[in-house]
């Protein structure tokens, strides 16, 4: 868990800079390692936002990708393997004035955390989820994950990856999301456009982040030749135009494929407030006494 006594104090005056959103812990990842990019564009979109450190909480489980909030000078939550959707869907109501990003990799979101995934879309909680994609399980050294390609060798798979990778973006489209993009960690300056983008987004904001991992599945190349920004003109609003790109597999494409406005599950839950009774607890563990 992340220090609570390093969280930044700035007070409403001062003008954030980059330095205001670093904890002063460096990231130990590999040198190369895609989840720099991310980090870096994840300051700097909270110093275009000016959001206070105190007001944010970056929430993650475990993995390389997980470790990034002890680099942030923000609250920071390090939690279960694939359980910080819906941990941050009851921070969200909770205290809905704060802005939280969860932060993960392929594993903890597509393959442990998959079934929270659609829940947290469908139901529109206002938080960003940052998805960083190395197509394997960096920290446990290179298993694959449910985004690995087809016939991909690893420690888990010595003849192969046998399962069609799931498209991450098409299962945000899919169930619900209203705000998809996707970026790429070496682009690291439109990356931190599509962070603020998100994060602006009243609802649920998926982005999906190419994130190489340097040390055991190298993807640069690949990614230098295959990414495509979407065209300038890109309808935001077409569902199934932006389903029908998802399902490209020739190209990777960069940008925001899908936007649309529908109520927040906080707003959504909160209009019920004065119908709700007030939570007894003596009341109700008298029932079994
Ligand atoms: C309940 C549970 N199951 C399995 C693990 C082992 N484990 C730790 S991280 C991880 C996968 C990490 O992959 P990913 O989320 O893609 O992050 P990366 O390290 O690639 O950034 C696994 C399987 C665990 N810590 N907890
Ligand atoms: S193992 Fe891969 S994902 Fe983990 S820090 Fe190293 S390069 Fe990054």
């Amino acid at each position: 868990m992340p220090d609570a006594t390093k969280v930044a104090t700035a007070t409403e005056a001062d003008v954030l800079t980059l330095k205001d959103y670093k904890s002063g812990d460096k990231p130990i990842w590999c040198p190369g390692c895609g989840d720099f990019g991310v980090l870096s564009a994840t300051y700097k979109a909270l110093a275009a936002l000016q959001l206070q450190p105190k007001d944010v909480v970056v929430a993650a489980g475990i993995g390389c990708s997980s470790r990034t909030p002890y680099f942030m000078s923000t609250f920071g939550l390090h939690g279960v393997h694939g359980r910080t959707l819906p941990i941050a869907t009851g921070m969200k109501l909770a205290n809905p004035d704060l802005t939280i990003l969860v932060m993960g990799g392929d594993g903890d979101l597509m393959s442990i955390g998959a079934g929270h995934f659609p829940h947290a879309a469908a139901r529109n909680v206002d938080i960003t989820c940052i998805m960083m994609d190395n197509q394997t399980y960096g920290l446990t050294k290179a298993q694959a994950s449910p985004t690995s390609s087809m016939g991909h060798k690893t420690r888990s798979t010595p003849y192969g990856v046998v399962a069609k990778p799931m498209a991450p973006v098409l299962f945000a489209l899919a169930n619900g999301a209203t705000f998809v993009a996707r970026g790429y960690s070496a682009k690291p300056n439109d990356l931190t456009d599509l962070i603020v983008q998100g994060i602006k987004h009243p609802g649920f904001s998926f982005v999906h982040v190419q994130s190489p991992c340097a040390e055991f599945f190298n993807t640069y190349d690949f990614y230098d030749e295959h990414i495509e920004e979407l065209p300038s003109d890109w309808d935001q609003q077409d569902l199934k135009a932006a389903v029908n790109l998802a399902l490209t597999e020739e190209k990777v494409h960069l940008g925001v494929f899908y936007q649309e406005e529908r109520q927040s599950f906080g707003t959504a839950v909160r209009q019920f407030e004065p119908e709700g009774k007030q939570f007894d607890l003596a009341e109700y563990l008298q029932r079994f006494s």
